[in-house]
């Protein structure tokens, strides 16, 4: 928490009594299990110490509590599903943890517009139910999808293993409502397909990170629904033929996803209880997801998984029959996250431009076989999007703070490397506490000074998320 000004020499006991008073139904928790759970994210690298949650019913509730906050300089750290990888929505520093989770009702649906408009905490699944009952597609999609809510997905621009096909969170938001570090109620986007009227401050909100304000409503596009799709699972020799294998699916099938991983994310998704694909190890596989159904798309399915073959790209190969199949498969790849979980991970999230790909992948993978010779680096990622997760695993009998100080080293030198490759230290996950010090590497000083600007436009006492993305 900021420290109170000089004129607020209060307590933390003080301080919710104050806001209690300031907002009497206010649901507050403040039992130390409830400061534990709701003070960390998917890092479990910092020690949870918020000064209580709050827990509001509605947009009066939230903005009464950021007046309050703004108004004693109190730091607040809005808080959805807390499954972030970044540190985003860590409350280390008795901060008031701000949880959406009550607010999680779809609230109206329009077909003409065909817009669903939602509470922030509703969770993403509850999303693409709500979408389906009314015959269209919410396409936004990942493995977190059963727990992480609509509110943080927008905080960090969430993308997932849909992008390829149907882009970021950011191209499915029509309309924002944001609650400023003033407790200003901010109306963005309103639905409109067409608003050419000055600055959109709607997308300066997707991927704040909850330091401009909280999003209290989101619309968001709908679409069709996907078409019947196939999964297949191909074992490649190595990863110079992936891209190769990439540009020919992408030629010649209507792919819905094409993500990658590692002989050892199998080992380790199959350790932790799924299917080995196949009999034999192979050192890289590919999972795709293209329409199929009509006879003339099966036959040219064949024809290329034939011609990867033929090519030497593709050792061994499985094409899903049925949905239980499709699913069997894509748990291989949405599976390896929690698989490595117990292994305590130091997460990249890197991406760079398709075609720097292969130049950029042989220079990291040539800086972390030189820097991680005894560590277990597990590589996957969203491929066809030019974004790569490299998990370097802990040896378990080695100190956290040491690793966390020797990947930090090396990350550095990644971050080096992707600035010659004009690429990002976050693809996805946000920069949170996580990559802030890797900042400078992806954004220039003059974009940096900029955000610095608007943050102190949206929040001028530097109350909402201080310390994630950049330092006050
Ligand atoms: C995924 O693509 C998520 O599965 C998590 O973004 C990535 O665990 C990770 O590094
Ligand atoms: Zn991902």
């Amino acid at each position: 928490m900021s420290d109170p000004s000089p004129s607020d020499p209060s307590t933390p006991a003080q301080r919710l009594a104050q806001l209690r008073a300031a907002v009497p139904t206010l649901q507050l928790r403040t039992d130390a299990e409830d400061l534990a759970w709701y003070g960390v994210d998917w890092t479990r690298r910092w020690t949870p110490a918020p000064l209580a949650v709050a827990l509001p019913g509605d947009v009066d509730e939230v903005q009464a509590v950021m007046r309050w906050a703004h108004a004693n300089r109190v730091a607040v750290v809005p808080s959805g599903g807390r499954t972030g990888l970044s540190g985003g929505a860590v409350a280390a520093n008795g901060e008031l943890v701000l949880s959406l989770q009550r607010m999680n009702k779809v609230l109206a649906f329009d077909p003409v517009d065909r817009l669903l408009t939602v509470q922030p905490g509703i969770v993403l699944e509850a999303v693409h139910a709500a979408a389906r009952e009314h015959g269209l597609a919410y396409p936004v999609d990942f493995a977190a999808r059963g727990s992480c809510s609509i509110g943080g997905n927008i905080a960090t621009n969430a993308g997932g293993i849909r992008v390829l096909r149907y882009g970021n969170t950011r191209e499915w938001i029509a309309g924002l409502k944001l609650v400023t570090g003033t407790g200003e109620l901010l109306d963005l986007g309103r639905g409109l397909v067409k608003n050419s009227s000055g600055y959109d401050l709607r997308h300066l909100a997707i991927a704040s990170e909850g330091t401009l304000g909280v999003i209290v409503e989101a619309t968001l596009k709908l679409t069709d629904p996907p078409p019947d799709t196939q999964v297949m699972l191909l074992a490649l020799p190595s990863f110079e033929v992936l891209m190769q294998v990439f540009t020919t699916l992408r030629e010649r099938l209507q792919l819905e996803a094409f993500e990658f991983f590692t002989d050892r994310a199998l080992h380790h998704v199959v350790a932790h209880g799924a299917q080995p694909p196949f009999d034999a190890v192979h050192p890289y596989y590919v999972i795709a997801e293209f329409a199929s159904g009509s006879e003339a798309q099966e036959v040219q399915v064949l024809s290329a998984f034939e011609y990867c073959t033929e090519q030497g790209w593709v050792e061994d190969g499985v094409i899903s029959q049925g949905g239980a199949q499709a699913a069997q498969l894509w748990r291989l790849r949405e599976g390896i996250t929690e698989s490595i979980a117990a292994c305590v991970p130091y997460k990249n999230d890197v991406s760079v431009r398709i075609s720097a790909m292969p130049a950029f992948l042989a220079e990291t993978q040539a800086l972390l076989a030189r820097e991680y010779p005894h560590f277990e680096v597990v590589w996957f990622g969203h491929i066809g999007d030019g974004n790569l997760h490299i998990n370097v695993l802990k040896p378990a009998d080695m100190d956290n703070a040491a690793f966390v100080a020797d990947c930090e080293r090396v990350t550095t030198l990644l971050a080096s490397t992707l600035q010659t490759h004009g690429g990002s230290i976050s693809a996805e996950h946000g920069i949170g506490l996580v990559k802030k010090k890797y900042l400078a590497s992806t954004r220039s000083p003059a974009e940096i000074a900029a955000m610095r600007g608007i943050k102190t436009v949206f929040d001028p006492a530097g109350i909402l998320n201080p310390g994630k993305l950049f330092d006050a």
